[in-house]
């Protein structure tokens, strides 16, 4: 089957040719760009190929946060370090999936942080799943790398992205200069650019939350979500729909696609873990896309691109979306 197309720049195109607030994109994070998309498009592929090439199931092994790794978990960790390591612009990556940071060959000063395979408990039941990844640039060039150097806020980011292997495969990106999307072209490898200027809306009808943990939230998480549900007969005036892929990079590419807010709330069952999320690998890349498309990100008591990082792997709070929604949710925690 052949379809006409009205999509014609391709993401090296667009990444040679955009500038960023007046600024041409630089070469160094362009080469980096280009190589973290040509491993999520190899990634694409072999995810499409599921039990046919072994990729189904647990590996066996554990991860640094204690969680059971699957074999696309470690494959996906593999891939884009082999992928990205040559890049003469990178300094340094981090992933989820290690406890330490790996220094690489590069003479450059970036730094690449990724989920390499998100939504893992959706893989073997053939619902989407995705890549997130985020890109800081280290303050001393000079020094050997530490993990103290991936410690930034959100708002270090020079580049924040993530790409979802679902019935498309489809990348959206920042740079700080608004958000814009790129769909796979499964015949020529290649992403395809199909979306400028990505909003979410200022208002919604929908959320999206792991209601089997209602009991265990905070009282204004659970006072906000009670009164979604109230419907037209509460306080909101209006019923809301709700929706949970539990893959945040699906939750959040809806949110991105038709508005709506996305919670993965601290909640009383470890009570000193702030959340379940990771501040580094999760929630900042998501919130600088967020913000960037004119939503807003929050852990409740402040936004999550203003928080300074004292750990790696810290986990947080989440709530982001549409802005009145998280304004909303920031009134109840400070009233709370
Ligand atoms: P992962 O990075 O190990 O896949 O975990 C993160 C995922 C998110 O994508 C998703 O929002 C959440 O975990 C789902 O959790 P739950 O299964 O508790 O609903
Ligand atoms: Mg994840």
């Amino acid at each position: 089957m052949t379809a006409s197309s009205t999509f014609n720049t391709n993401f090296k195109q667009y990444l040679a040719s955009t500038k960023v607030k007046g600024d041409a994109i630089p070469a160094g994070l362009q080469e980096l760009l280009l190589a973290v998309a040509d491993t999520c498009s190899t990634l694409s592929h072999e995810v499409a190929q599921g039990a046919l090439i072994g990729l189904l199931g647990s590996a066996g092994t554990g991860n640094v946060q204690g969680e059971v790794q699957q074999k696309l978990d470690v494959i996906a960790n593999d891939l884009l370090i082999d992928g990205v390591q040559a890049c003469q612009s990178l300094a340094g990556l981090a992933s989820e999936e290690m406890e330490l940071p790996l220094p690489v060959q590069g003479t450059g000063d970036y730094l690449l942080l990724f989920d390499p395979l998100d939504g893992s408990s959706n893989i073997d039941v053939n619902v989407s799943i995705g890549t997130i990844f985020s890109v800081l640039k280290k303050q001393d060039p000079a020094a050997p790398l530490q993990t103290a150097d991936f410690l930034l806020s959100g708002r270090h980011q020079v580049a924040a992205g993530y790409v979802v292997y679902g019935p498309q495969t489809t990348m959206a990106l920042t740079l700080g200069d608004g958000v814009v999307m790129f769909t796979l072209n499964k015949v020529t490898g290649e992403f395809v650019l199909i979306k400028h200027a990505v909003e979410i809306a200022h208002s919604t009808k929908e959320f999206a939350i792991n209601m089997s943990n209602m009991r265990h939230w905070a009282e204004p998480v659970r006072r906000y979500v009670d009164e979604c549900l109230a419907g037209v007969s509460g306080e909101r005036d209006k019923d809301f729909n709700m929706r949970w892929i539990a893959s945040m990079v699906a939750d959040v590419h809806r949110v991105l696609s038709r508005g709506g807010i996305f919670m993965y709330p601290w909640d009383q069952r470890e009570p000193h873990k702030p959340g379940k999320l990771r501040l580094m690998y999760e929630a900042n890349p998501m919130s600088f896309l967020v913000e960037q498309a004119g939503g807003a990100s929050t852990n409740g008591d402040q936004l999550i691109m203003d928080m300074i990082p004292t750990e790696l792997h810290e986990r947080v709070s989440v709530m982001l979306g549409s802005k009145e929604e998280i304004e909303r949710l920031q009134r109840y925690h400070s009233q709370a």
